[in-house]
């Protein structure tokens, strides 16, 4: 028996009570399986009152990221139409990973309300914890050469700033390749992880972490100077699913965008949100550091960096530091 169906039985009825043995009679199912299902609901969080006999009544719809909920409001072709759910998890983007090589299609979303080995770039770790953030991972599967894949990152790090800026009325800045900050402090990060041969991308396993509600408490000692959440920034409590369904909407415009027309049409959508160009920057490559200032994004996504000896070089990955001029 699905808890769906319960929970739609429950909301056409509104103010009126359902007794278990209607429920049970409207989904032909006993009435202790109904009894059962009411306290699993219970426990994600649905306030469900009343009793068996007196009838159950829905009184309120608990703050996780629910699919059911997600699925009402969310306006989509492809993207976040399958949907997996989880309390707990180690990483959505490892999940959405194992997904990818079972065949689910692109679009596939793999959300989570807390991560216990949430992944960044290069083995670095992402907190994650419950129940205050977005933290989700989309299956792509585009026909691109895994050299066009950096683009994908720039895409959908423009797509999230605009659906938060269009969401809550800030404007967030972009530090090239993929950081979203506010008054330079981080609140989604994005990792795009492939499975490739040489001349093609399999698939695309495209990460987002947004910290949505969490307090300056809420985050350990060594990210309090340089993180912050959409709460914090905002002042108020940020819904979760409407921004997941305003993001995941931004992001499958501007993928199709990009995957008929290329990143050239989309390169205008980042620049709007850039804090990289004019700035002197580091860029670590490996071992190499590159020291200069970030002239220009060209129409593939790459960085002309202006290094200090004149020359330009142009840079399509790395970790970026902004820098005060003095240092650079
Ligand atoms: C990123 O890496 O910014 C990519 C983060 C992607 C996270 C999502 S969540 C859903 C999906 N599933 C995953 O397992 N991952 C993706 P990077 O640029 O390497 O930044 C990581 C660094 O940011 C860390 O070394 C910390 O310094 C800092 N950091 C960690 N957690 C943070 C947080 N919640 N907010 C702000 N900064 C954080």
């Amino acid at each position: 028996m699905n808890r769906d169906e319960i929970l739609e039985l429950l909301e056409q009825s509104g103010e009126r009570p359902v007794s278990g043995e209607q429920l049970s009679k409207a989904l032909g199912v006993s009435r202790a399986a109904v009894w059962k299902q009411i306290k699993a609901l219970r426990e994600m969080g649905y306030r469900i009152e009343g009793s068996p006999r007196s009838g159950y009544r829905l009184e309120g719809v608990p703050d996780i990221l629910y699919p059911r909920e997600i699925r009402k409001r969310l306006q989509t072709r492809a993207f976040g139409r399958e949907i997996f759910h989880f309390m707990k998890v180690g990483s959505t983007n490892q999940v959405a990973f194992d997904l990818a090589h079972r065949g689910y299609p692109e679009g596939t979303l793999v959300i989570a309300e807390e991560q216990t080995s949430g992944r960044g770039r290069w083995q670095r770790n992402w907190f994650s914890p419950p129940r205050v953030g977005i933290w989700m991972s989309l299956i792509l599967r585009p026909d691109v050469a895994p050299v066009r894949v950096p683009q994908v990152t720039l895409v959908i790090g423009a797509a999230c700033a605009r659906a938060i800026h269009s969401c809550l009325g800030f404007k967030p800045a972009i530090k090239w390749p993929n950081d979203l900050l506010y008054d330079g402090k981080k609140f989604c990060g994005i990792l795009v992880e492939m499975e490739a041969t040489a001349e093609q991308a399999r698939f695309l396993v495209a990460g987002i972490g947004i910290n949505v509600n969490q307090d300056e408490s809420d985050f350990p000692p060594e990210l309090r100077e340089t993180a912050t959440s959409l709460r914090m920034i905002t002042g108020d409590e940020v819904d979760r699913i409407s921004l997941l369904c305003r993001t995941l909407e931004a992001l499958e415009e501007d993928y199709r965008c990009f995957l008929s027309e290329g990143f050239a049409a989309l390169r205008k959508k980042w620049l709007e949100y850039d804090a990289t160009l004019g700035k002197a920057v580091r860029v670590r490559l490996g071992s190499r550091e590159l020291i200069g200032t970030a002239e220009d994004l060209d129409e593939e996504g790459s960085l002309l960096l202006r290094l200090n000896d004149g020359r330009l070089q142009r840079v399509n990955s790395g970790e970026l530091t902004l820098c005060r001029h003095a240092d650079a």
